[in-house]
């Protein structure tokens, strides 16, 4: 694929492109929390994005994407937010650089990549952070890997309309093969955990039902938990957000909340609790206890926040029944996507097809399962070198 796509640009552009991979990600726990300043604790995954990109001397971007042969070119004179919704993506990350006070050339770009769309495995948080740094990269911009990451959010915000939190875009960035990291999302401070493939893999289920993220739900979500804030900012001035929050303060002030902003709180306040405690498990190697915490999530997600679909829930339910995952709950936004499933090796075939059969007999489709592979994040690919190739043997 990275080949194509460089051939593509050499056939394209006539010239050599930089090249860029950027990673999908996973979250093994900590959902709807980052905008809440709370903890997540993604990984990236291998489910890339590949950018063959150069300066083209003009005052334009020349744009091709390699998975929906499509073209687009902007002046970069003027960048506004477009009618084609995948070079907004593109287009917001230049305006940012731009908003800081930098000017950007005109480059010529080819992109493509695995990551499906719609599938909560963050293709559009990957386009972002992969054009932000390659940009930075091209044209020497200097600008830190915190303040691209955030250059990538605030692009979501501004050109794709959706008031994401920071996690996918840091996770995309700051991957370490083999690790998941722990993300406070208030200092933006992290801690890298060793995920041991030796033993256990990381299965995503794929219900292939597609979620809009910029459907109303996630930043209605987002308005709930502001609301439940302000209630209790009445008692406790020193609160900011969810994460200032504990249950005996929600306990004491329940009657004031309405039913529905009292569960989301309540959800939110639980899953921060559940990250800090998935830490120590993951440290202490118990991946059954935390195991256990992923179940306790997707139930959490689905009565109290709300945000799952029956797909989700029957691979879910079905996951815990089946006794061949040690967890499993839904990722990312959520009424749709992928569920994650934590799977011992050993299990791996037998839970895989079971799986496959339940979806096919409940919902008449296909199952796509993907085994991710934990991989570094955002970086530039040599281009000297073949693809990377992951080699059972060596995780
Ligand atoms: C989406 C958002 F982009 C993230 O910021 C996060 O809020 C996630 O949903 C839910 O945990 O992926």
């Amino acid at each position: 694929m990275v080949q194509d796509i460089i051939t593509t640009f050499q056939k394209r552009y006539n010239q050599e492109p930089t090249v860029i991979r950027s990673a999908g990600r996973v979250n093994l726990i900590g959902e709807h929390t980052d905008y809440n300043e709370g903890f997540v604790l993604p990984a990236a995954i291998d489910k890339e994005i590949y950018f063959a990109i150069a300066p083209n001397g003009t005052a334009s971007m020349r744009a091709y994407s390699f998975d929906l042969h499509e073209k687009a070119s902007f002046n970069l004179e003027q960048v506004e937010p477009s009618e084609m919704v995948w070079a907004n993506y593109l287009l917001g990350v230049v305006a940012q650089f731009q908003k800081a006070g930098h000017t950007v050339p005109g480059f010529d770009l080819v992109f493509g990549g695995n990551i499906p769309m719609g599938a909560g495995l963050s293709s559009s948080a990957a386009v972002e952070c992969g054009l932000a740094y390659a940009l930075n990269h091209i044209f020497q911009f200097k600008v830190e890997k915190m303040d691209l990451v955030k250059m990538a959010q605030k692009a979501e915000h501004e050109y794709a309309g959706v008031l994401c939190g920071i996690m996918d875009q840091f996770a995309s960035m700051f991957g370490k093969r083999n690790h998941v990291v722990r993300l406070d999302c208030r200092s933006l401070g992290y801690q890298y955990f060793p995920f041991d493939m030796r033993e256990y893999r990381l299965v995503l289920c794929d219900t292939r039902v597609k979620h809009s993220l910029a459907s109303s739900e996630y930043n209605t979500r987002r308005q709930e938990c502001e609301t439940g804030v302000a209630i209790l900012q009445k008692h406790y001035p020193q609160v900011n957000s969810l994460r200032d929050v504990t249950l005996e303060m929600l306990a004491q002030h329940q009657d004031e909340f309405g039913p529905v902003v009292y569960r989301r709180c309540t959800y939110v306040v639980q899953e921060n609790l559940r990250v800090e405690e998935g830490c120590l498990d993951l440290e202490r190697g118990d991946l059954e206890a935390f195991g256990q915490k992923m179940f306790a999530s997707h139930q959490g997600l689905q009565h109290d926040y709300e945000v799952s679909c029956p797909e989700l829930d029957f691979l879910a339910e079905k996951a815990k029944e089946s006794g061949l995952a040690l967890g499993a709950r839904m990722m990312g936004g959520g009424f749709g996507g992928c569920t994650i499933n934590l799977v011992r090796l050993e299990k791996l075939e037998e839970f895989t097809r079971a799986m496959e059969v339940a979806y096919q007999k409940r919902f008449g489709q296909e199952l796509p399962v993907y085994i991710a592979r934990i991989v570094d994040g955002t970086g530039l690919l040599p281009t000297a070198k073949p693809e990377p190739s992951y080699n059972d043997s060596e995780w």
